[in-house]
């Protein structure tokens, strides 16, 4: 029953069906399912399927437009709920995060914020194309514990190394965790930048964050959260 509402919940993501997602989501959140598991496999599988078409010819930019603003809506009304179902707990650290210079995607991005948010961080998002150096001024200004960059775009790349070697040059890399995720980003990039770690999903995120709060100063080595290829 809930894989068949999930698909029903994805294909109308992919079509954008803002109103039949969002009542797929209601009969979804009432049959008691877990709300990021909705996320997961009604949401991201649906911007999976328009990126098939997408991929294959049979759908264009306004189609993934359409996709990404229903997806956008479908992750309003799903962390509304995990918001009224319990409180924050105590602040766990402060984030600044924010998508690399050149990019506009930022549904992951958002995610990934609004999943932190709701497990105790101060999350500093400062949105779409953003230039490296803004990244680190806003670090500086809320005295941030970790920066965290997200990237969908090959091209946007050598902003992340930018972060790296610019702390590095001004003498700050030891002032904050450096974390990166996103679809290009891999975890050989992530390793060859020095990024302190690499979450492949909002989940390990979480988890990596938290992880990252308990040490004292930056990993030997970049951490590698990957719940979706363990073992
Ligand atoms: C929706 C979409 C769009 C929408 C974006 C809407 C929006 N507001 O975000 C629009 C239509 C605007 C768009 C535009 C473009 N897009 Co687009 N888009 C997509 C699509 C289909 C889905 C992305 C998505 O939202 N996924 C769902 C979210 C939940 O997943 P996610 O982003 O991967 O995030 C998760 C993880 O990656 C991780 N994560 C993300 N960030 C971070 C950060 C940290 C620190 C950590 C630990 C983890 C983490 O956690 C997230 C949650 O679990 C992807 C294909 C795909 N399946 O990924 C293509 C895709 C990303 N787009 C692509 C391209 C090429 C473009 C365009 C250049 C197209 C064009 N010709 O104009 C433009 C880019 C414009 C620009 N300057 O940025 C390519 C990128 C290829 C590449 N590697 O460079 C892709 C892969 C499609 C393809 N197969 O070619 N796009």
């Amino acid at each position: 029953m809930s894989k068949e509402l999930m698909e029903k919940l994805s294909n109308s993501i992919a079509d954008g069906d803002e109103v039949g997602a969002l009542q797929f989501v209601q009969e979804a959140l009432d049959a008691g399912m877990v709300p990021m598991t909705i996320l997961d496999e009604g949401g991201t599988a649906g911007m999976d399927i328009v990126n098939k078409r997408y991929d294959d010819g049979d759908a264009y930019l306004p189609e993934l437009v359409v996709a990404g603003d229903t997806m956008k809506k479908v992750v309003d009304v799903i962390f509304e709920r995990i918001e009224a179902d319990g409180g924050v707990a105590q602040k766990r650290g402060t984030v600044v995060i924010a998508q690399a210079e050149g990019d506009v995607h930022d549904i992951g991005k958002n995610v990934v914020t609004a999943l932190l948010g709701v497990n105790g961080f101060e999350v500093h998002d400062l949105g779409i194309d953003v230039p490296f150096k803004r990244i680190i001024q806003k670090a500086e200004e809320v005295d941030a514990d970790i920066i965290a960059q997200s990237t969908l775009l090959t091209t946007s790349l050598p902003f992340l190394e930018d972060v790296v070697a610019y702390l590095r040059d001004t003498g700050k890399r030891d002032k904050y965790f450096y974390v990166v995720g996103g679809g290009p980003v891999t975890t050989d990039f992530a390793k060859r930048i020095g990024a302190d770690g690499w979450g492949r999903n909002a989940f390990d995120a979480v988890e990596l964050f938290k992880k990252l709060m308990t040490m004292d100063s930056a990993p030997e080595e970049t951490i590698i959260l990957d719940s979706e290829h363990q073992g």
